[in-house]
């Protein structure tokens, strides 16, 4: 195949953190793969899908010859995916399925957790240890001690979910709270609509005035941006809410630069100057909607002057933006996440999820609210074969993935946590308040277990680590959370070296550990063939053969998908709920952290941790070294009103710090964010940094006002040239 090398950027400082130990092995002494015994195999063609928590989800066709790659390609066919891959994902398999880092073996920790030491063992070994651990755990403290870790690493329905879930609940684990990404979102929306599903993405065409809020499409949304621009050609008007300047924003007509986490209070105002201006739609809200009284009563103390202050915009600009919107035909906001990393997130989402109600903009074709789309699979897919709906066990105690450093540290909690099996994420680099999860890793008396590709910063504290397969090298079934397409995903290559998928990993365990029950031992492929069995119309003529032959299919939503053209709400009352006296409270509402004047005075500037990287999802691929490279020093970005009051000047080091850590960043001055904020990227490997800390050193645990997400960028920081 054609690919671009690893070339150029120095790895001898991680590769000799990883042969340190004379008894351990490091990464960079794993054998150098050697494919011959499969060459005699014929070439062959598999269709597959990304497994990134991506909202595109793009379908691909892999060819193989031997156990090799000799073509990997985006479909052409799919009309979403549309013949095209991400900067990301063009590379895969060289960069992560054939990486010469790839760990390709079991291993054991040699050494002190978190120094990479670590020994081959064999794969019986290694599950007959963790199995004998693990029974000693239950048998004293019952299965509640044991922690899974998991979350988007890999979003293959059985890599993710069935195997894992099944193993879990049969030992009683505690629940992991999956939090981190989209709970906040979906509780806000969910409150008003009763439902996330909007406006289908390809839909957008049809769109003439799109206000992409808090979502950075060009990046991290690449495959609806074609579609934006399509409507853009047919004569819609681009908006961006952002407090950051975004590649999407420089691409927008009109660029809205509020202050972080202040949205709630942008959207009440919009509906202040909509409901003053009589630009409602009264028949759609008499019809389909409860509540307005007690929301057109609420807005009063959101008018332009107050809101102005709240977001630091122009009042003028509110007024014209509520104007512009509310006359403007078919009318789209396009929400994702960036907006419900804040402590008041969930409302921002519940308010903004109201505008295209009160507009009425939702009984004209691409008018209303897109958001996520995985209800669709929600319905057409049979989810029992997944989650078997008899081992749910909602007894058992959970715990918020967001706060895995207090858990592992019983901070607040007497979590008691014993064992913390970690797969499909990253946790030391991805998860909030990073230094005392780091902590927390370090107990002696904590078994970590971790199945990866790399010897991740998570991976580091392991005692023992699992090589996992690639979505290259496993069966699966993907839906997806961001488009109306689901994928099969067909192993292309045998497992390279010893790695196994997650399914097997706890198969394995289960059969050592002395389980019965046949849930725990099905087999991927008839999984994938059981959640493809199901009766409802939306998954009509879609059959396990049939995406064998296409690898991806739409599900059968009608052509003209306008789910609130008439009302139909999926709430409790079947109407918009813009008041709701079961909630607390009962109106979306502006409701800040406040901070003390010594806290303001110590750190006064306010922290965004995003996805700006273009080369790397989450911390995937940020092990990569070429896409290092190209992706280049983190910096921060910081105003120049707040860098000339510091004395820092354009490519100064800095430190940037708070009372929970302390990263070292390059300095990029300009307007890219407003005076008081300051933005770095998330996804770099703290191990791989100079000062050996990232983004999440800095963000807080603190959780959203609702669905329990994680407020990560409700972070204070000051900024000091070194
Ligand atoms: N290249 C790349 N693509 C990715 C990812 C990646 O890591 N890299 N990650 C994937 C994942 S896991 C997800 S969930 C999606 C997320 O996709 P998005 O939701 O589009 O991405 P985010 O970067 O979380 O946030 C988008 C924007 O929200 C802004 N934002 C932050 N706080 C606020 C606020 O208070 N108000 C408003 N209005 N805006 C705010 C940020 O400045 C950012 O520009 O992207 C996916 N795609
Ligand atoms: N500060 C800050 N923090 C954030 C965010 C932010 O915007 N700012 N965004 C948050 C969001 S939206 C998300 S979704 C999370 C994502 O956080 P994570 O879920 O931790 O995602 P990744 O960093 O991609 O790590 C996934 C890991 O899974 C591994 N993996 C992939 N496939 C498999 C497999 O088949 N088996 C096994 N065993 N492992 C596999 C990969 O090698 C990788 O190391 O990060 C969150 N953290
Ligand atoms: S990361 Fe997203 S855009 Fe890139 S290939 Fe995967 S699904 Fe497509
Ligand atoms: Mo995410």
């Amino acid at each position: 195949m054609k690919t671009k090398k690893n070339k150029g950027f120095d790895r001898r400082a991680f590769i000799e953190i990883s042969v340190k130990s004379a008894a351990g092995i490091g990464l960079a002494s794993l054998p150098i793969l050697n494919h011959s015994c499969f060459t005699s195999k014929p070439e062959k063609t598999v269709y597959g899908a990304c497994y990134h928590d991506c909202p595109d989800r793009c379908s691909w066709k892999v060819t193989t010859l031997g156990n090799k790659v000799t073509d990997f390609q985006a479909s052409q066919d799919n009309p979403y995916t549309a013949g095209k891959l991400c900067d990301k994902m063009v590379n895969f398999p060289n960069d992560v399925t054939f990486h010469p880092d790839r760990i390709l073996t079991p291993l054991k920790r040699a050494g002190e957790k978190g120094k990479r030491e670590f020994v081959k063992i064999s794969w019986e070994q290694a599950i007959s240890e963790v199995a004998s651990k693990l029974k000693t755990i239950i048998a004293k403290k019952g299965g509640e001690a044991i922690l899974p870790y998991s979350f988007g690493g890999n979003q293959g329905l059985v890599q993710s979910e069935a195997i894992p879930n099944r193993f879990f609940a049969h030992i009683g684990a505690s629940q992991l709270q999956r939090t981190i990404c989209g709970s906040a979102a979906v509780a806000g929306i969910m409150a008003t609509n009763g439902q996330t599903t909007g406006v289908l993405p390809e839909d957008i065409v049809h769109s003439r005035y799109i206000i992409l809020w808090g979502t950075n499409t060009v990046l991290s949304n690449q495959h609806l941006w074609p579609f934006i621009q399509k409507a853009k050609g047919n004569g819609a008007k681009i908006v961006v809410v952002d407090p950051f300047q975004s590649q999407t924003s420089a691409e927008a007509d009109w660029h809205i630069q509020p202050l972080p986490g202040t949205d709630t209070a942008l959207a009440l105002g919009l509906m202040h100057v909509i409901i003053a201006e009589n630009l409602h739609d009264q028949n759609y809200i008499d019809q389909y909607t409860l509540g307005i009284e007690e929301l057109t009563k609420h807005v009063q103390k959101y008018d332009p002057n107050t809101v102005a202050q709240i977001t630091g915009l122009e009042k003028e600009s509110i007024i014209e933006l509520a104007r512009t919107y509310a006359k403007s035909n078919p009318s789209l906001i396009r929400v994702l996440i960036g907006m419900e990393h804040q402590a008041n997130g969930a409302s921002a989402f519940r308010a903004v999820a109201m505008l295209p109600v009160l507009t009425g903009a939702w009984r004209h074709f691409g008018g209303g609210l897109m958001h996520m789309t995985y209800e669709l699979s929600g319905m057409a897919l049979n989810w029992d074969s997944i989650i078997p709906q008899s081992l749910a066990n909602p007894k058992t105690r959970s715990i918020n993935m967001i706060q895995l450093g207090k858990a592992l540290n019983d901070q607040g909690m007497d979590t008691g946590i014993d064992a913390l099996i970690v797969f499909n994420s990253n946790p030391a680099v991805t998860t909030p308040n990073q230094n005392l999860i780091r902590k927390g890793l370090q107990r002696e008396d904590l078994l970590t277990v971790v199945s990866e590709h790399f010897m991740t910063d998570t991976a580091s504290y392991a005692d023992y680590v699992f090589p996992a397969t690639t979505v290259l090298e496993n069966w699966d079934i993907l839906d997806s959370w961001g488009t109306p397409y689901i994928n099969i995903n067909e192993p292309a290559l045998e497992p390279i070296g010893e790695a196994k998928p997650n399914s097997e990993l706890f198969r394995l365990l289960s059969r050592e550990m002395g389980f019965k029950e046949s849930y725990l031992y099905e087999s991927d492929i008839d999984i994938v063939k059981k959640t493809l069995d199901g009766t409802h119309e939306y998954l009509k003529g879609i059959t396990f053969e049939s995406l064998r032959k296409t690898g991806w299919a739409k599900i059968n939503v009608p052509d003209k998908w306008m789910p609130h053209a008439e009302g139909n709400f999926k709430t409790s009352s079947g109407k918009c709920h813009f008041y709701d006296p079961k909630i607390e409270p009962s109106l979306p509402d502006y409701q800040p952290i406040h901070y003390s004047k010594g806290e303001i005075a110590k750190y006064p500037l306010q922290l965004l941790t995003i996805k700006t990287p273009r080369y790397f999802l989450n911390s995937s691929h940020a092990n990569v070294d070429y896409l290092i490279k190209k992706e280049g020093k983190p910096y921060l970005e910081i105003n120049e009103n707040d860098a000339a009051i510091r004395n820092i000047t354009d490519g100064d080091d800095i430190h940037v710090f708070n009372q929970r850590g302390k990263v070292f960043l390059t300095a990029r001055i300009g307007n890219k964010v407003k005076k008081g904020v300051v933005c770095m990227p998330q996804g770099y490997w703290p191990s791989l940094v100079r000062g050996g800390s990232s983004a999440n050193a800095l963000t807080n645990d603190l959780l959203t006002d609702m669905g329990g997400g994680g407020a990560l960028q409700e972070a204070r920081v000051e900024v000091v040239k070194i």
